[in-house]
């Protein structure tokens, strides 16, 4: 990965080699953390985080399903956001607040454990590979299920539960493909390991709904309103394993993938980027990069403190 200079740490702005936790951390062990990941683009007004608040209220819901208590609140995790861009001289950046149980106690209790939190900033290409927003990529079902909501909380992005995503992208990778997609506990689709998915089918967008052990995806809302908007029907609906090898389109949506047009689902074709797909995804790079009037209320302009210009010496 590709560093920055400062990393926000307990309320300090600490050298990114020096934000260091005790090997000892009950996060550490037993995956006891929350996070987000947000993007801040350039844009024409400045630097601009997508979604700021929508993103903060999750790390907050999913602070509350595992009882942690956030020692900061949002409005001072956002002003410390906004100073960590400025201090890091970044025009766009992807953006990870974690908190998680700390140095104190280890077993079970966790409660026993302080709460920490970081904000780390650095720059992030294209999480797929900048070609294959526009190519496409070649997805696998995996033989991973989906976290199931009777044993943890798809809805909370919580640390220890990535360790599903991870069996499915390493299965994933060791089998040559792109990215995986994970059905649910049912058998019914639900999302990629780090996206939620989206299919069309008769010209009607689809993705699968809440109960489908999904991540409530920040750019999952984002794309459905932007569907409606453009005049699509879209529809929170089960969708059955099938059904992405009948699909006119499939694509996948996150932060960090933004997003991505799927060509290929267990060695069947499913076609080059389609319309609709592109219509959405210039719309959505549109609002992304504030281009798109409708959708200014999205952007979190960092300001950047007034520099004092040297006046121009005429001759
Ligand atoms: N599902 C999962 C499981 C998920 O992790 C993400 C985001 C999404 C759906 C899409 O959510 P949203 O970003 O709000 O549209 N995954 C984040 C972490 C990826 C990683 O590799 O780390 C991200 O995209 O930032």
């Amino acid at each position: 990965m590709e560093k920055s200079e400062w990393i926000w740490m307990n309320g300090e702005f600490v050298r990114w080699d020096e934000a260091k936790v005790h090997v000892l951390s009950h996060g550490l062990h037993y995956g006891t953390g929350v996070f987000e990941g947000i993007r801040a683009y350039e844009t024409a007004r400045g630097t601009a985080i997508f979604r700021h608040a929508d993103h903060l209220d999750r790390l907050f819901r999913s602070a509350m399903s595992y009882r942690l208590e956030l020692p900061h609140s949002q409005a001072a995790l956002r002003e410390a956001t906004h100073e960590l861009i400025r201090r890091n001289e970044l025009a766009s950046c992807y953006i990870r607040p974690l908190a998680f149980r700390g140095y104190g106690n280890l077993g079970l209790h966790a409660h026993d454990s302080p709460i920490e939190m970081v904000i780390a900033v650095w720059p992030w290409g294209a999480y797929l590979g900048e070609d294959s927003k526009r190519t496409g990529i070649r997805a696998k079902v995996s033989s991973w299920r989906r976290t199931s909501p009777d044993s943890l909380i798809p809805h909370a992005k919580a640390s220890g539960q990535y360790l599903n995503s991870i069996l499915a992208t390493t299965e994933m990778v060791q089998a040559g493909y792109d990215e995986a997609i994970m059905l649910d506990q049912r058998g019914l689709v639900s999302e990629g390991p780090g996206e939620n998915i989206f299919v069309v089918r008769d010209g009607t967008i689809i993705t699968p709904p809440h109960t489908a052990s999904i991540l409530d995806g920040i750019t999952r809302r984002s794309v459905i309103q932007i569907g409606r908007d453009l005049g699509y029907t879209v529809e929170e609906r089960d969708v059955a394993r099938a059904e992405l090898y009948l699909a006119e389109e499939v694509f996948l949506t996150g932060t960090a993938a933004e997003l991505v047009p799927v060509r290929e689902i267990d060695d069947i074709p499913v076609g080059e980027p389609g319309e609709i797909t592109r219509h959405i995804q210039n719309k959505f790079e549109d609002a992304l990069y504030g281009r798109a009037e409708e959708y200014l209320e999205w952007l979190d302009i960092v300001e950047q403190p007034s520099v004092e210009r040297p006046s121009k010496v005429t001759s």
